[in-house]
Order: C-alpha cells, then structure tokens, then sequence
C-alpha cells in the first residue's frame, strides 16, 4: 500500500478501513494486485490494433523500434489517443442519442411520467435551428426539434449544429484546420477506419480526426444532451443540498443511483416522493426513503431536484460496503463490475437497467420510458421490501456530510452576477478586466485509484480560489469540491481570496460553482462564449483568461472533454496524461504545436501544485496580452506553496 492514506477524504478512508476489516475488496486492493501497471501501455507503445502482435516498442532502444507492419511509436501512440477520444465521443454521444428519443416520445405522449418543463428553452434551441414556433404545439415542436437534433448523428450533408454557437475566430480555425465535425457518428466512424490497420500512418492526420471527433462531442452530444435535458426535466436552478457518505440514512430504505443517464433517475426521484411509496417504506418498518447517487446520475438529479450525493467514482463501492443501501440502480458509464462482489456480501440489490450495459451475477430489469413511472415505482417497493432483510447491526456510515448549492449554469449564473434580472455577463466581464478576478477555470473529470483520491482536485482548487480564480466545476471534481465545504456561499469568505470574495458576497454565490455532469462542460463552453460576446477580455476564446483542468483523470471521455476543450482554445492541464508521452512528436504537437491550430495546447502535469501555478501564470500572460488592470489584491501565491 501507498505511503498517503488511499484518500484525502476522511469519509472515503473510514469506509475504506471498514471495508478492510471485513476482509472485502475495492479497486485500492485490486489495482495493487495488477501491478505494475504495464510501461508500454502507460507509453501508448502498445499496439493491439491487429493480429500480428500486439506489438510492444521499446522507447529506450538506440535504433528505432517499429511494429511488424512498420508503424512507429508516433503512429502507434496517436491511433491509441485517438481510439480514447472516439470511445469517449461515443459514450457522451449515445447519452444525447437516448435523450432525444425521450425528447420525441414525450412529445408524442409516449413517455410516461415525462412532460416537457423548459417550454421557453424548447422555443429557444427550436427557433436555433429554423424550425416554425409560432401556431404550433409544444408537443410538435418537442418532435420536430427531437428529430432535428438527432440528424447531427447521420445526416451526409453540413455540420453538427451546434457549432455555429461558438465565436466566429473559432469556427474560422476550425475550417482552416479542416475538422469542422460533420455528423457524430460518422466521426466517430472515422475514427476507428483511419485507425483500423493499415489506414492512416501520420500523426498529426490522427489526431486531427481526433479533433474533429471531439468536437462532435463538446459541441454535438454533450451539448444536445445538457440542452434536451433542460427541456425535458428542466434547467436547473440553484437549490440546497447535501454531499458525502453520512447521506445514507439508518432508518430509511436507501435507494442509490449510479452512472449518467438521468432518464430513469428522475422518474425514481418523482416516485420517491409520493404519499403512496412513503408508506409502503414504512410499512416495512423504515422511516422513508432517501434516494442519492453517485457519479454524474447524482449530479442530474442535484442539479435539477437536489437529491444528495453519497459520492463520487472511487466511493462507489464503499457505499455499498456500509451495510445500509438496499437497492443500487446503475444504467451506463462509470460502474465498476467489482460492485458485483461487493453487493454479494451484503443484502444491497444491485440491479441494471440499460439493454447497453449488463454486469455478470447482477439482476437486469430493462428500463422501459413507456412505463417509466411504473418501472420505477416498482424498483422502489423492491427496494422497500429489502429494507427487511438489512443487517443493522452491521451498518456502519461514515457521519462526514456537507451542504452544499449546486444547480449554476451558462443562463443563471451570470443572471447572479448581473445583481438584475436580465441575464448579462457584464459584471463578470468588469470584474475580470478590474483586477478583482483572475479569471475562470473549469476543474473538471473523475477520480483515478493513482491519485489519493480527491487530493489532487482540492488541492489544486484551494490554491486558485486563494488567488482570486472563480472555479466552475462539474463530474467528480465537483462531487470532491462539494465535500471540502466550497460550494456553500459562506465559503468565499474562508478561503477566497479578497477579490473573489467581494464578487461572491455581492452575489451570493459559492467560489465554486457546480455546473452539473460531465455533458454540462457545454454548460462551461456556452459561458466561455457569452464572455466573449459580452466584450473587453477577448475576441476569441483563445485569448480569454481562462483554463481548463482534470488532475485526476481516469476516463475516455474525460481526454475527449481534454480535447475539445483545448480544440476550443481551452488551455488545458491534464493528468494523469493520456497515453502519448511515448512518442515525442505527438507529446509536442498536443503540449505546443496545437496551439498554433487552435489557440490553446494541453499541459500534462501531475503535480497540483505546480498544475496551479501553471494555470495562475496562464490567466496572467492571458491578462496582459489583453492589457487588463493590474491584480487588485496582491497575496501569497498559496499557503500549501
Ligand atoms: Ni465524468 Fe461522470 Fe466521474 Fe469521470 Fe465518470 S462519473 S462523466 S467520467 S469518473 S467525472
């Protein structure tokens, strides 16, 4: 075992140690049993792509290295980076896929329990795209847009529309660069040709693709996804919650949901509250029924219902492993099959409910949106009738709980800022050109079991808030961010910086904004747009005093989310780091070539502080390029420096 406790989080290590005691194994004990981790691999000097090999490349031998069909390292190691980034799309993508299906069937009066609940976003993202909103009906207008969007996966001509919202410099750059998207799956498709064996051998080619098909994701399916689950559940709005393991609760039956899509979720979270399952819980002998989650299915159902989160990635196991939840319900992404073992310990019933995702041992109810209602009242009363058979003896919750406020987004924020009721970005504007804020940065991805968990986000977000950095956050960073207390207003004043303090105590806003899942980075690049159109801190967002990072890195789609950020003119700080330190002509093409492409380059540093340091000299060349004010307040660079 490590030298640091496994975790940063007092919570999480309990837990953890509970979990031990009790001889039961979590992806700490299983990932020190696979080690070490393969060097190769770790390199992305390992190619699987065909049957001759694999074939492994040395990085040390003098004379080059190449695999049996003649590709070196550079090839190597792009095909590898730009498979991650296709199966990162895909996976966000599929997500919005889903969604708009919903989005028809509720039009349609197909979906039970849904109704459409932004009426005037639905108006909006319909007007966006040309379709006819005066004299129709808003469950027309639901179809029609539900369609509409779902040409962005297939159609053969034009580009994903989404992209028409960034600023023109951008979208010049991406025409010039030739990687304007054109429709998402095709790009995704492409990926995996020019990938296949044998097709594309350039580097800089591959991940030019890579490009194109992240784009198609952070302007495409991300974007589709946040802005049709805001149609159909609503946008969220600011709202009090709670956060950490002591969420689950003794005397209630403990129902956890897990993974991203909140289709099934949210029709949990309406069932959980009516009288009639209230007192079928009690008629088991609880008290109710706390529904919570994990991972980004919790942060749909906090931002737009606030529903406490029991945690994030690496604590999903140890959820389970306080003896106290009766029923977890997974659907995609994100679900360590290890839950499998874990729940067979206990009385918990782990259950699947997308035809996308099984797990060996586990029950699967196929989720069905057409008797969504029923099909999740019926996981709640099996949820009740298992509270029977806890062993309460044994339950064993970690009392670690904080409140927080989450549901910030690009249209209610800065509605805060602006002190008035017209949304404007101008008082964010002003404080940034003032010198009262740095700038704004987007901590964002997993938790990865190299990292001590949550060190690395905290870590780095205590030493940006100190410096006057408005820190916007969604996924798991959020999730760690939310435990250490920053989203709470009062926060600013503990550990702000005096700049960002004024701004949030004029507002009322935490230092750290929750902005949702991981879909909702579109929220972040929908702000950074409005920054720009507002005026005085750049014509582009590549000059924008702002920065993106996700220190503890774990998925595919967090190196697409990396990728399109950086493709945006997001400079972005990001470890661990994909798998290209292997080759040396694409570590410098993705750390500076890049940037003369699209105005922004990828920093891979594992070291959060040197990640804010990093960050803090970003903003300031950024600033002075800009010939913005000096810092108002000038402090320490950071306590823990
Ligand atoms: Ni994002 Fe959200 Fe968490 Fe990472 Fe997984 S839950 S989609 S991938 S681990 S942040």
């Amino acid at each position: 075992m490590s030298q640091h406790p496994i975790s940063s989080d007092p919570a999480t290590v309990k837990a953890h140690q509970h979990a031990r005691e009790q001889n039961l194994t979590t992806v700490w004990e299983r990932h020190e049993a696979v080690k070490p981790i393969c060097a190769f691999g770790d390199l992305g000097l390992c190619c699987t792509i065909c049957y001759m090999g694999p074939c492994r490349i040395d990085p040390f031998s003098a004379e080059e290295i190449r695999g049996a069909c003649g590709a070196g390292r550079d090839t190597i190691s792009a095909r590898n980076f730009t498979r991650a980034v296709a199966a990162g799309t895909a996976a966000h993508s599929d997500h919005a896929r889903g969604i708009c299906h919903t989005l028809i069937e509720t039009g349609q009066g197909k979906a039970q329990g849904y109704r459409v609940m932004d009426l005037d976003k639905l108006k909006r993202v319909a007007d966006e795209h040309g379709l006819k909103t005066a004299d129709v009906s808003f469950a027309d207008l639901a179809v029609r847009l539900g369609q509409r969007l779902l040409e962005n996966f297939g159609q053969s001509e034009g580009s994903v529309s989404f992209l028409k919202r960034a600023p023109k410099g951008q979208q010049e750059r991406w025409e010039r660069a030739g990687v304007l998207p054109r429709a998402i799956d095709r790009e995704v498709v492409e990926c995996l040709h020019r990938t296949h064996e044998g097709v594309d051998a350039e580097y800089r080619s591959l991940i030019l693709q890579a490009v194109r098909c992240a784009l198609a994701d952070g302007w495409g399916g991300s974007m589709i996804a946040t802005e049709l689950q805001d149609v159909i559940f609503g946008s969220p709005r600011p709202i009090r919650s709670r956060v950490n393991l002591g969420i689950l609760k003794k005397d209630q039956v403990n129902v956890v949901v897990h993974g991203h899509e909140p289709v099934l979720s949210e029709m949990l979270g309406v069932a959980a509250r009516e009288p009639q399952m209230l007192e079928y819980a009690r008629s088991k002998g609880a008290e109710g029924i706390n529904l919570s989650g994990i991972c980004c299915t919790a942060n749909e159902i906090l931002m737009r219902q606030g529903f406490p989160v029991a945690g994030n990635f690496l604590q999903q196991e140890l959820a389970i492993s306080t003896g106290a939840i009766e029923m977890m319900v997974v659907d995609v992404q994100c679900v360590m099959p290890g839950l499998q073992q874990m729940a067979s310990h206990f009385h918990t019933k782990l259950i699947t409910t997308s035809d996308k995702a099984r797990i060996p041992g586990i029950e699967h109810v196929p989720f069905n949106e057409h008797e969504a209602l029923d099909c999740a009242r019926s996981i709640l009363k099996n949820a009740a009738d298992n509270f029977v058979r806890r062993n309460q003896a044994s339950v064993d919750i970690p009392e670690e709980v904080m409140d927080l406020v989450a549901g910030f987004t690009a249209e209610n924020t800065f509605h805060h800022l602006g002190g008035t009721f017209r949304s404007t970005y101008r008082p964010l504007n002003d404080a940034i050109m003032s010198g009262r804020l740095r700038g704004v940065v987007g901590v964002v991805g997993c938790n990865n079991v190299r990292v001590q968990h949550d060190y690395n986000h905290k870590t780095l977000v205590e030493e940006l808030l100190r410096n006057d950095v408005l820190v916007v956050e969604t996924g798991c960073a959020a999730i760690a961010c939310a435990k250490e207390g920053w989203m709470r207003p009062e926060a600013a004043r503990e550990i702000a910086g005096k700049g960002l303090q004024e701004i949030c105590e004029v507002v009322g806003i935490p230092p750290v904004l929750h902005m949702g899942s991981c879909v909702d980075n579109s929220r972040i690049l929908i702000a950074c747009t409005e920054m720009v159109r507002e005026g005085g801190i750049g014509e582009d967002l590549s000059q924008l005093p702002v920065a993106a990072a996700a220190v503890e890195a774990m998925s595919e789609k967090a190196v697409a989310i990396g990728l399109y950020a950086v493709a945006s003119g997001i400079t972005t700080f990001f470890s661990p780091a994909p798998r290209v330190l292997g080759s040396p002509a694409v570590y410098e093409y993705l750390t500076q070539g890049i940037e003369k492409d699209f105005g922004a380059h990828w920093v891979f540093e594992a070291d959060p502080h040197e990640v804010a340091r990093g960050i803090i000299a970003h903003l300031d060349q950024k600033r002075t390029a800009l010939k913005l004010e000096p810092m108002k307040y000038q402090q320490p660079l950071a306590r823990t420096a």
